[in-house]
Formats: structure tokens, C-alpha cells, sequence
């Protein structure tokens, strides 16, 4: 860093990472990071404390164009490339993981499938009101008995006519209880796993909110609970067929994540360095003594590297090369560098770092989520050991 910056949402560019940034991502940057400082900072230790998801954000998430930055404008995205949508996601959750996972369900997990997967008139019909923030949804893979391992799953459609009866339950599913609609996965009469759309108010279907999380308390997290639901055939996705469909979804979102986890680790860091210049013992900064600077470089060390492979990902997302490994290592490596970070971050703060006056345990709680959803941190492990040695340790 070429200057000791003190505001909280200064930059921190240790390798001059914006220089590898175009005009168009530095605006989008921008104008995500000026709506969190506006909109998100003020109010998301309280929603945190008291686990309410800010829900009057879906609707400025819209307006700032994080739904989707990848999508054509025509199916109600951005029109932007991966790399747009990478530091949206940086921005997003530099203020708060389950802001950013408010952003990743609907544009990644919702109507990226839509928009890949479904019929044009499906597409036509949903895309727009999700990209505006008219309707909001969710995506619903898990189940209390299959998490790390989808391919489980035991919710089934069946054949009745013009519809399917959708029966099952999903688990653990992001703005479940607010969503108008959901993607769902199940598995059909041959045992292939199926994409549809559910809507909210059909007959059988609940999604009950879950209470009692400690992590990630701004984000509304609930069930899915299908009791002989009638699904309209069109609301299947025609084509896609096997795990593959969610997972090419995962990977959109992981990849959101990626950068995400940087916003996170800059926003301790910052905060860390700021307290290291003001907070005196011993009748100095403790930023002047080397365990406190060891701690610091070594975290902007991290989050150089972090930084560095998330644009080398984007990059290769730009031109359709980035594989599902390389999504994996970026998502493993940066949620985790992202609490490494946060964890000394909140040790440089001393007794303040465990109170609300810092961003630091907040942060820090949202990232063992972060850790473990997406695909757990030693999932994403196996699919890199599967890449490097050829063996697949999960048959
Ligand atoms: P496997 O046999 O390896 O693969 C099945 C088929 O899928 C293909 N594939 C992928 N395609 C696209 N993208 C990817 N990332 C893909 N990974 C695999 C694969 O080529 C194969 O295709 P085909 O055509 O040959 O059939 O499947 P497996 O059953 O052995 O599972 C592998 C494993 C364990 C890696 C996978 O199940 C996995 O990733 N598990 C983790 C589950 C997970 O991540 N769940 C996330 C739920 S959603 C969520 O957490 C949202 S949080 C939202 C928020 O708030 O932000
Ligand atoms: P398990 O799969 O039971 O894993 C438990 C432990 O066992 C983990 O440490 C795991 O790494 C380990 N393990 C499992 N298999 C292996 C193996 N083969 N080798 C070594 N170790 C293994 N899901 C959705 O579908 N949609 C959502 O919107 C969504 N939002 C979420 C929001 C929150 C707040 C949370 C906490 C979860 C959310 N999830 C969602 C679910 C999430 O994806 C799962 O929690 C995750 O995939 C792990 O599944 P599990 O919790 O069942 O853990």
C-alpha cells in the first residue's frame, strides 16, 4: 500500500489490482460500494443482532444491477462480464455475506437456471420481474439427509397429465420463506433429476423459516415442503437432465463467492489497520510493533493472492474456460484466507474486536457459512484432489 488510508471504505490495492479493471468495472464497483455505504453499513449490525433480514434491499439490489450482471439485459441481467459480477460481489459483501447472498441466490441460483435452462416463454415470464426485484427466489438443492452429497436427494415429481406432483423437502434454502417463487430439484419416475419452477401459494408447498442461526443472520433462511404439489409441466426445465444442471448453477454462484469472501477480508483488514494506528499501549501504536505488522502484511499478503486469483478466474470465466477444479480452488481458498483474516483481524482489536462496534465477529460468523455452503470447504478439497490425481474419492 502506497499510503496509510483510514476510511473504512477506502480501497485497499496492494498489487494494483484496478489497473487490470476496465472503466465499466470500476463504475459498477463504485456505484455497489456507495449503495453499501448508504443503504447496508448502517443498519446491518442491528439486522445481524437481531436476525432480520433487511428485506426493502431486494429492491435496491435490483436498482444497482447485482441480479444477474452477467445475464443479457434481455432476460432481466446486466448484460455485464464476469468479472463486472465478481466485484459486485466483492462490494456486496465487503458490507455483509448475507447481503451478497441475497444478490448470488437470485441472479445465480435462480435466474441463471431459468435463463439456461427453461422455455423462452418461461423465461420471458419469470426473468424480468426477478432482475427488477418484483419477484424474489430461491433455489433449493439440499435435504436434511443430502447436503454434501445432491445426487441423494430423495424429492421425486410424478407424471399426472398436464402437471407432475412434486412430493419432498428441501433444507437450509436462502429467502425461502420471502420467495415468490423456487427452482427445485427432484429426482423423476426414471431417477433423473429434474429443474422446475415452483411457485409460492400453490397448494401443498411451505417453506418454514429456520430459526436459531448464529451466522449469517441477515439472510431469512428456510425450508421447502412439497405435500403433493401439481407443478405445470411447462414449469419443467425441458432439456437438462442429471446433477449437472444444479451443479452448473453451484458454479456460477461459487464463483460469485470468490470474490465475495475478498470484500469480506478487506472490510477486517481495513478495520484492523485503522484500530492498529489509533490504539496506543505502551505509549505507541500498536501498529508499531512487529507481531501486530506480521499480522497485517501477512493479511494483505492473502488478500493479494486472493485478489489475483479471482481475476485470473474471471478472466477465464470471460472466455468460457473456467472449469468447474479451478471454480472450486478459488472458492475454498478465499472463503478461508477470508476468516484466516478475520481471526486475527479480531485479535489486532483486542477485547473491542468481540463487540458490535466492529464488523469483525460479524463477518467472522457469516464466513463459517460461507465456509460450508456452496459446497463445504472439504468438498471443494476432493473435486481438487479428483482434478490433480485422476481418482474420484467420493465413489
Ligand atoms: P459427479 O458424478 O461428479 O457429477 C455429476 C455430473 O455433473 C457434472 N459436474 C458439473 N457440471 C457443471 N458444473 C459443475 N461444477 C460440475 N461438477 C460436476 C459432471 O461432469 C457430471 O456430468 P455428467 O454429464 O457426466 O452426468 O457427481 P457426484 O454425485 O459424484 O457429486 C460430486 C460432488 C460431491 C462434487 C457434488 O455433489 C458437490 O459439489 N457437492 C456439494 C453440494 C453443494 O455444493 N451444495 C450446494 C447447495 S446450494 C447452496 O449452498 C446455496 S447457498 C446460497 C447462498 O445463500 O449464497
Ligand atoms: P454434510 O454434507 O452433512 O457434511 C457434514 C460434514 O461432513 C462436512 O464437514 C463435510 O465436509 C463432511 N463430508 C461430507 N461428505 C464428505 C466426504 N465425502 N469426504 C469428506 N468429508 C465429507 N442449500 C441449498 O440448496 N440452497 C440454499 O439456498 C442454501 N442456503 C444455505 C444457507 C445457509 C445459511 C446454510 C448453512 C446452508 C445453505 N444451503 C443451501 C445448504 C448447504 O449447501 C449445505 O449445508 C452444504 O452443502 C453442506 O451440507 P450439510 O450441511 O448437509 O453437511
Amino acid at each position: 500500500m502506497s499510503s496509510v488510508k483510514t476510511d473504512r471504505f477506502q480501497f485497499h490495492d496492494h498489487y494494483l489490482v484496478e489497473d487490470l479493471l476496465s472503466d465499466d468495472h470500476r463504475m459498477a464497483r463504485e456505484a455497489v460500494r456507495e449503495w453499501v455505504k448508504q443503504e447496508v453499513s448502517p443498519i446491518i449490525e442491528e439486522c445481524s443482532e437481531k436476525a432480520e433480514c433487511p428485506k426493502h434491499l431486494f429492491k435496491g439490489l435490483a436498482e444497482i444491477g447485482a441480479y444477474g450482471p452477467s445475464i443479457p439485459v434481455k432476460y432481466g441481467g446486466g448484460g455485464m462480464d464476469e468479472i463486472a459480477y465478481g466485484v459486485i460481489m466483492q462490494e456486496l459483501e465487503r458490507g455483509d455475506s448475507g447481503i451478497r447472498s441475497m444478490a448470488s441466490v437470485q441472479g445465480s441460483l435462480v435466474m441463471y437456471p431459468i435463463y439456461k435452462y427453461a422455455s423462452e416463454e418461461q423465461k420471458m415470464k419469470y426473468l424480468p420481474k426477478l432482475g427488477s426485484g418484483e419477484f424474489i427466489g430461491c433455489f433449493g438443492l439440499t435435504e436434511p439427509d443430502h447436503g454434501s452429497n445432491p445426487s441423494g436427494m430423495v424429492t421425486n415429481i410424478k407424471d399426472d397429465g398436464d402437471a407432475y406432483i412434486l412430493n419432498g423437502a428441501k433444507m437450509w434454502i436462502t429467502n425461502s420463506p420471502v420467495a415468490d417463487l423456487a427452482v427445485v430439484w427432484a429426482k423423476d419416475e426414471e431417477g433423473k433429476i429434474r429443474g422446475m419452477v415452483v411457485e409460492a401459494g400453490s397448494k401443498g408447498f411451505t417453506a418454514p423459516e429456520i430459526h436459531g442461526k448464529l451466522s449469517l443472520r441477515a439472510s431469512i433462511t428456510g425450508e421447502l415442503v412439497f405435500e403433493d404439489v401439481r407443478v405445470p409441466k411447462e414449469n419443467v426445465f425441458p432439456e437438462i437432465k442429471g446433477l449437472r444442471g444444479p451443479l452448473s448453477c453451484l458454479s456460477k454462484a461459487r464463483y460469485g463467492i470468490a470474490w465475495g469472501a475478498i470484500g469480506a477480508a478487506l472490510d477486517c483488514y481495513d478495520s484492523a489497520l485503522r484500530y492498529s494506528l489509533e490504539r496506543e499501549q505502551f505509549g505507541r501504536p500498536i501498529g508499531g510493533f512487529q507481531l501486530t505488522q506480521k499480522k497485517l502484511a501477512e493479511m494483505i499478503t492473502e488478500i493479494t493472492k486472493a485478489q489475483l486469483l479471482a481475476w485470473r478466474l474471471g478472466s477465464l470465466a470471460n472466455d468460457g474456460k473456467a472449469t468447474p477444479a479451478q471454480i472450486s480452488m478459488a472458492k475454498r481458498n478465499n472463503v478461508n484466507m477470508a476468516l484466516e483474516i478475520a481471526r486475527e483481524a479480531r485479535q489486532i482489536h483486542g477485547g473491542m474486536g468481540i463487540t458490535n462496534e466492529y464488523p469483525i465477529m460479524r463477518h467472522m460468523m457469516n464466513l463459517e457459512t460461507v465456509l460450508t455452503y456452496e459446497g463445504t470447504h472439504d468438498i471443494h478439497l476432493l473435486i481438487t484432489g479428483m482434478e490433480v490425481t485422476g481418482l474420484n474419492a467420493f465413489k
